[in-house]
């Protein structure tokens, strides 16, 4: 049925007398007929990517871009007297996802869709999702999320299975979400969730009985583990998601025709990060209650899972307690015993064993050994794991280690986020690059049109607008479109480095006091949520939530600098920053950002990045050359050297550098302490002074020095633009379609 039919049908009336909730409803029904009605991929060999996480962002205008229809809707609702834009902000956003690992997932089933490949996602269906963020007195306090509504994207399917935890069992249900892929096939998003979960039993914000697990299990994604209840609820979902997951899989390849022995001929499983790292000894035993050995169950298993390692932290690298998993998942244990025995009477190296002297088992390791592939997400990354991470186990096994750099979906974050720039490619290099990203590259013939330039700096301008209204009317938030928008958005980490760029805008605060007033208005822009237990982070967070209330009402300062930090960053707002910036912050400390995905994003909508030699950056940088990225800070060699001698001492840097400890001292300034909270900003004055673990301090005056120069080049607007032309051009690469590409060509191989 066509949209007027639906609605005539739903509510008996026109389109122009619906409201926008209600249309909204009609094209949820609408598209999801039209989803139904695609084919899908049928091959014998089908891919299951199960990931805790898949930041999915809002359905509606990306599905109806996927199947072909945006125009001719967006066109006939404007004809009723209705807005499509009005339309989309009815449309709750799932938080599924903390950030790059929960988005990268969902670029990937879109482009798994788009390439007309067979594999669907396999994840759980979190009823409130991560947290929302809310600022109270310049601090985060997180509430629940919820998202899911009677009528939704969710489709409730019969699948269910009766899943058995330590003492007690809970029965599944699946949910699916279809993944329409542009002009292509539709695949399916295989959502887990039990019938029993209670919101009721969330309290204050997002506090809740941690060991009710019949009612909980699916509330939440990664409850806060600060402490051993949290942790063990991880666990309890993650065997949730596995057991599902592999039932489902068994399922799905025995309708095939698969006889379980030829298993890795019907399915390959990804494992996305450790958090499903369980389904190894899970599909084991599965396979073993089905009456296959235990040599062949392992020999198998081994052929069907590929693993992703998407971080370098320890801290992130999950070792779960064997009391744990006995408590949980008893029956995993005998197979995880043997898994270990096997490696152990192999290898004498403990750096390489699955269970360690603490009684911790490594879900990393277990992958590795008992998977045959393993990739990191960027070339640096790659190169990181083999030389040093993980390298005793490189020397074992080169042949699995692969390099897969992350990708992005130009549907979501080209065609849908910035309307203003696709129809200027189209019109300058016609439609092929919405197909085939490498197409970009003709932009490139008008790097000295000046007519070309114009138009391009005219976008960002009307994007900037679009921008501001937007955070006017959700944020109360006022900023100005003639200044330079420089943007920092992911997760708050001090890896990340956030407090750098904080102590840039400080800094240059007391220039501006001091008479230094820049060219321009700058506006720095910051988005970020910290994990509810990760006290520096919020620490951070209030320290630039304090500073934008400073400067805002600071007269002397506020016509020359403005901060901003918006309020529950998330892919809705990531869709309106993005296309808005100027500037990117991409200034990691080298060797810990993995990729990074919201550098490529910001490339492709013309913006320019100011980044360290890092994750991904690394390859941007070769692609547009050192004229269009500004680079700055110590090289990841230099930093591993650091870590390896144990010779960074900040207090030096604080003593030394007069505008460095004008900068820190500031956080405890009698100004500061006026406004904010004295024990964070104690504690972060005090963490950045004696610990900084992330080494801030050695970067900052070549960040402050490259960041300088950039504002100043900002003047040149025209060479400023052919810059942003330059990084639109080469962004092609950065498509998931290339990536999945590559993840099928060598590790999926499907028909
Ligand atoms: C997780 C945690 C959880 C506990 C607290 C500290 C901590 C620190 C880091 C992480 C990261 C987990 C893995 C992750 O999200 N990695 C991100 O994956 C992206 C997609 O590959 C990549 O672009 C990012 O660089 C990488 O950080």
């Amino acid at each position: 049925m066509n949209l007027q039919e639906i609605v005539t049908k739903k509510y008996n009336r026109g389109i122009g007398e619906c409201s926008d909730a209600e249309l909204y409803f009609a094209l949820l029904d609408m598209t999801k007929e039209m989803a139904a009605g695609k084919e899908s991929n049928t091959g014998k060999k089908k891919l299951y990517y199960i990931s805790a996480e898949f930041l999915i962002g809002k359905l509606l205008s990306n599905n109806l871009i996927n199947l072909g229809v945006y125009d001719e809707v967006k066109e006939l609702l404007a004809a009723n007297g209705k807005d499509i834009c009005e339309i989309e902000n009815v449309e709750p956003e799932p938080s599924l996802g903390n950030g790059g690992l929960g988005r990268l997932a969902a670029c990937f089933l879109d482009s798994i869709a788009t390439l007309g490949l067979n594999g669907d996602g396999v994840g759980l269906n979190y009823h409130l999702g991560l947290f929302k963020q809310v600022f109270e007195n310049n601090l985060q306090r997180e509430t629940k999320n919820p998202w899911i509504q009677d009528q939704s994207w969710l489709t409730r399917t019969d699948k269910s299975y009766q899943i058995q935890f330590g003492g007690f069992k809970v029965t599944s249900r699946l949910y699916d979400i279809d993944v329409t892929g542009y002009h292509n096939r539709t695949n399916k998003l295989h959502l887990f969730d039990i019938e029993t979960v209670d919101e009721g039993i969330v309290g204050d914000g997002i506090s809740f009985n941690k060991e009710d697990i019949t009612k909980n299990l699916t509330l939440f994604l990664y409850p806060d583990d600060s402490d051993d209840k949290g942790r063990l609820l991880r666990v309890y979902q993650q065997y949730f998601m596995v057991s599902n997951g592999a039932r489902l899989i068994l399922d799905e390849a025995v309708e095939r025709g698969c006889k379980l022995h030829d298993l890795a001929d019907y399915a390959v499983i990804q494992i996305n990060d450790t958090h499903p790292s369980m389904v190894i000894p899970e599909m084991i035993r599965l396979l073993m209650e089905r009456g296959i050995g235990m040599d062949e169950a392992i020999s198998i298993v081994s052929k069907c899972c590929a693993y992703t390692n998407h971080t370098i932290l320890a801290e992130a690298l999950e070792k779960w307690p064997i009391d744990f998993l006995e408590k949980a998942v008893p029956q995993l244990m005998p197979i995880i015993y043997e898994l270990h025995n096997r490696v152990a009477a192999k290898y004498e190296d403990k750096s390489v064993a699955i269970i360690d002297d603490e009684n911790r088992v490594h879900m990393a390791n277990m992958d590795i050994h008992y998977g045959f592939s393993v990739n990191g997400v960027a070339y640096l990354h790659t190169e990181i794991l083999k030389d040093s991470e993980l390298n005793n186990f490189y020397k074992i096994y080169p042949e699995k280690f692969n390099n897969k750099t992350n990708g992005i979906t130009f549907r979501r974050w080209l065609l849908h986020c910035n309307k203003g720039l696709s129809a200027l490619l189209e019109e300058l290099i016609g439609e092929g690059f919405k197909k085939d990203a490498m197409e970009l590259e003709k932009l490139e013939k008008f790097a000295d049109d000046d007519a070309v330039l114009e138009r391009l700096m005219a976008i960002k301008t009307e994007n900037k607008v679009i921008l501001k209204h937007y955070l006017k009317a959700t944020q109360n938030i006022d900023i100005d479109e003639n200044s330079v928008f420089d943007i920092q958005i992911k997760r708050l980490h001090e890896y990340k480095r956030q407090q750098m760029n904080a102590l840039y805008v400080i800094n240059k605060y007391f220039e501006i006091k001091s008479g230094k007033k820049p060219a321009r208005k700058i506006t720095a822009i910051f988005g970020a949520k910290a994990a509810p237990a990760y006290t520096i982070a919020k620490d951070i967070i209030h320290l630039i939530l304090c500073m934008q209330q400073l400067i805002q009402n600071d007269p002397e300062v506020s016509p020359y600098l403005q901060v901003v930090m918006v309020e529950n960053y998330n892919v809705t707002l990531a869709e309106k920053l993005i296309p808005a910036a100027d500037i990117h912050e991409q200034i990691s400390l080298a060797s810990k950002e993995a990729s990074g995905t919201s550098n490529m994003k910001f490339m492709l909508n013309g913006a320019v990045a100011i980044g360290t030699m890092d994750g991904a950056n690394v390859e941007m940088y070769d692609l547009v050359g050192k004229e269009n990225i500004y680079i700055f800070g110590e090289t990841s060699d230099q930093v591993i050297e650091h870590y390896a001698k144990g010779d960074y001492v900040p207090r030096k840097y604080y003593e030394e550098d007069p505008d460095i400890k004008r900068a820190i001292d500031f956080i405890v300034s009698n100004e500061m302490k006026a406004i904010g909270n004295w024990e964070s900003l104690d504690r972060l004055y005090n963490e950045l002074v004696n610990k900084d673990w992330f080494m801030t301090l050695p970067d900052w005056e070549s960040y402050r020095a490259k960041k300088d120069e950039m504002l100043a080049d900002y003047e040149d607007r025209k060479a400023w633009t052919k810059m942003a032309l330059t990084n639109i051009s080469k962004a092609g690469f950065f498509s998931s379609d290339r990536t999945i590409e590559q993840y099928n060509k060598d590790i999926w191989k499907l028909d």
